[in-house]
C-alpha cells in the first residue's frame, strides 16, 4: 500500500504563544488584534496553519494551560469577535488554524470544580478525581510533573484531587461520560466556528490506572510512560471523541504526546486507527532528563538524536504519521540546544531548519526561530515567571541545591528561554509593547529583531523562506521514503528523501569541526546551503547542503 496523501502533511505549522507574540494595547501582554497585525508577516514566511496556544479564559497558573472556561476567550487576549476576525484573517490569506485544547484537566476555577469541592454528592463531585487519604498522606506517591505530591488535600470534604500538573490543574475524569460529553460538546462549539483542527495537550494522560498503586519507578520519564500515560481505556476515549465529533470535519489532530513510545505510537495515529492524524512524540525533547526531570540533566549528544529520528521512521512506515519539531513553547530555543548560538549561531540555526523541514513528518516552526532566537540568561530567579521553574526551584534549593546552581539549570532548561518577547526591533522591548511586558525582553534584541532579518537577504528568516517555497514544489520531501547515508564521522548527519520522481541528498555537518565526506555527488544538482564552500568534499562547521537529482 503506498502512502495516503494528505493536506496536513504537505502543511506546515507556525507555532505563536500569544502572550509572547505581539501586544497590540500596551497592557504589556500579546493578544489577538497584536497577532493580527502580524499574519502578514507569518504568510510571508511562507507557512500554512497557525497553532496557537491557550487563548481561553484562565486565572494563568500555567498559562492558559489551566482553562476555566472552554467557550470563552480570556479578556486579556481580546474578545469572541477578535477571534472571529483573527480566523477570518488567517483563511482569508490562505492559512488555517489550530487550537490547543487541553482536556486532561481543567482550571480549579472552573466552575465545574468549584462546585466538585463543595461536597462529596455534588453532582459536579465525579468530574474530577477524588480519593481518601492514606494516614495523613496522599492516596499514593504520584508526584506531580511540576514537582510536589500529584495530590492536593481538600480540608471541606477531606478527600485528595488528583492534579498531573500544579494543583491549580485538577485532572478531569474522563471515566465519567458526563464529562466526555461536556468535552465532544466544546470540540463541536470550536469546530462549528471554522477552525481547522487541534493540537491536544497531553492527550496520553486522559484515562487513568484506577488502583492508583504507589509506583517503585526511579526515573520520572517512566513514571510517565509506565504510570501516567497509555491508560487501559485511553484509545477507546479518543476513538469516541473521533466519531462522535472530529470524524465530520476536514481537519487535522496532533495531540501531544509524553510517554508514547515507538511501540504505542501507531496505536494513536495508525491510518486505520480512527482517532489522531498525527503526535508530537516527545523522545528527543526529553532527551538529557535525569531521574528528578529537566533541572536533574544527563548526557546526550546528537547520537541520541538521530537514533531517534530512524527509530521513528521506522515505528510509522507508511502507516502512521508524526510532527517534526525541535522545540515548543515547554523547551528551551532549538539553537541554543542544538545548534550553536555563540560563533555559529546564524549558521546553525539555518541548518537546524534544514533538518526540520527535510525529515519526513509535518514540520513545525516556534515563533522566533526563523530569527535565529536564542536562550535567555536573566540574573534573578524573580525574573522568571513560569510555574514550573518557581516550583522546582523552591524543591531543589531545600534539598541542598543553590540558588546559583539553580539559577545555571534555567538558563539551560528553563521554560522561560522560550517565552521571552518576540524580537520584532530595535525600539524599546523589542518592540513587542508600548507597555511594560509581562516577563523581559531577551536583551539580545539589539542584534536579534525581525527589522533586521528582513533588511537581509542572507539572514535566517530567508532561509526558511526558501526552504519552504522547495518544500512545496517537491512532494518528495512529503511522501517521498527516506534513509540514512552512513558516513566516517558521528558529526554528519547524511540521508536522502527518495521516490520515483527524484532523490533529495540533505548534508548536515552539526558540530564545529570541517568534516570530509565520501558521498559520490555525481549528477546532483546544489539547490540551497547556509555558506560557501567551494570543496564539495568536505563540509564545514555548522554547513548543510541540499542537492537534487
Ligand atoms: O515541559 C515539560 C517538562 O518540563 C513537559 O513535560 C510538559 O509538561 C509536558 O510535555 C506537557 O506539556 C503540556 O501540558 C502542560 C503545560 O504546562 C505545557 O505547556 C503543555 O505543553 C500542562 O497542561
Ligand atoms: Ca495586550
Amino acid at each position: 500500500m503506498s502512502i495516503e496523501k494528505k493536506w496536513w502533511k504537505e502543511e506546515v505549522i507556525y507555532q505563536i504563544y500569544p502572550r509572547s507574540f505581539n501586544d497590540s494595547n500596551g497592557d504589556g501582554i500579546g493578544d489577538i488584534q497584536g497577532i493580527i497585525q502580524k499574519l502578514d508577516y507569518v504568510k510571508n514566511l511562507g507557512v500554512d496553519i497557525i497553532w496557537l496556544s491557550p487563548i481561553y479564559k484562565s486565572p494563568n497558573d500555567d498559562n492558559g494551560y489551566d482553562i476555566s472556561d472552554y467557550r470563552s476567550i480570556h479578556p486579556e487576549f481580546g474578545t469572541m469577535q477578535d477571534f472571529d476576525e483573527l480566523l477570518d484573517g488567517i483563511h482569508k490569506r490562505g492559512m488555517r488554524l489550530l487550537m490547543d485544547v487541553v482536556f486532561n484537566h481543567s482550571s480549579d476555577e472552573h466552575a465545574w470544580f468549584e462546585e466538585a469541592k463543595k461536597s462529596i454528592d455534588n453532582p459536579y463531585r465525579d468530574y474530577y478525581i477524588w480519593k481518601k487519604g492514606k494516614d495523613g498522606d496522599p492516596p499514593n506517591n504520584w508526584r506531580s510533573f511540576f514537582g510536589g505530591s500529584a495530590w492536593d488535600y481538600e480540608p471541606n470534604t477531606d478527600e485528595y484531587y488528583l492534579h498531573l500538573f500544579t494543583k491549580k490543574q485538577p485532572d478531569l475524569n474522563w471515566e465519567n461520560p458526563k464529562v466526555r460529553k461536556e468535552i465532544y460538546s466544546i470540540v463541536k462549539f470550536w469546530l462549528d466556528k471554522g477552525i481547522d483542527g487541534f493540537r491536544m495537550d497531553v492527550i496520553p494522560l486522559i484515562s487513568k490506572r484506577l488502583d492508583f498503586a504507589d509506583t517503585s519507578l526511579e526515573s520520572f520519564n517512566d513514571v510517565v510512560a509506565q504510570v501516567y500515560s497509555n491508560g487501559p481505556r485511553v484509545h477507546e476515549y479518543i476513538n469516541e471523541m473521533y466519531e462522535e465529533v472530529l470524524q465530520h470535519y476536514d481537519i487535522m489532530t496532533v495531540g501531544e504526546g509524553p510517554g508514547i513510545t515507538t511501540q504505542t505510537g501507531l496505536d494513536y495515529v495508525g491510518h486505520d486507527r480512527r482517532e489522531l492524524n498525527m503526535i508530537f512524540h516527545l523522545d528527543h525533547m526529553f532527551l538529557g532528563h535525569g531521574p528528578r526531570g529537566k533541572f536533574d540533566p544527563i548526557p546526550y549528544g546528537w547520537t541520541d538524536i538521530k537514533r531517534l529520528f530512524s527509530e521513528w521512521h521506522e515505528a510509522m512506515g507508511d502507516s502512521g504519521w508524526i510532527s517534526i519539531f525541535m522545540d515548543n513553547h515547554d523547551f528551551p530555543r532549538m539553537v541554543s540546544r542544538f545548534g550553536d548560538d555563540g560563533t555559529y549561531r546564524i549558521e546553525s540555526a539555518k541548518l537546524l531548519a534544514m533538518m526540520v523541514l527535510t525529515l519526513r513528518g509535518t514540520a513545525c516552526i516556534y515563533q522566533g526561530s526563523e530569527l535565529g532566537m536564542s536562550n535567555v540568561k536573566f540574573d534573578s530567579i524573580e525574573d522568571y515567571r513560569d510555574v514550573e521553574t518557581h516550583n522546582y526551584f523552591k524543591e531543589f534549593t531545600e534539598t541542598g541545591t543553590s540558588p546559583d546552581e539553580f539559577l545555571k539549570l534555567v538558563h539551560e532548561h528553563g521554560r522561560d528561554n522560550v517565552r521571552t518577547p518576540m524580537q520584532w526591533n530595535k525600539s524599546k522591548h523589542a518592540g513587542f509593547t508600548n507597555g511594560e511586558p509581562w516577563i523581559n525582553v531577551n536583551p539580545n534584541y539589539l542584534d536579534i529583531n525581525a527589522e533586521d532579518v528582513l533588511a537581509d537577504k542572507d539572514s535566517v528568516f530567508y532561509f526558511y523562506r526558501e526552504l519552504l517555497a522547495f518544500r512545496k514544489k517537491e512532494k518528495t520531501l512529503i511522501y517521498g521514503d527516506w534513509k540514512i547515508i552512513e558516513s566516517q564521522s558521528s558529526d554528519l548527519f547524511i540521508y536522502e528523501r527518495f521516490d520515483s520522481n527524484c532523490n533529495i541528498l540533505v548534508m548536515l555537518n552539526h558540530s564545529d569541526h570541517t568534516h570530509t565526506h565520501d558521498v559520490i555527488l555525481e549528477g546532483y544538482d546544489l539547490c540551497l546551503t547556509n555558506m560557501t564552500n567551494d570543496d564539495v568534499a568536505t563540509l564545514l562547521p555548522w554547513e548543510c547542503r541540499l542537492y537534487k537529482k
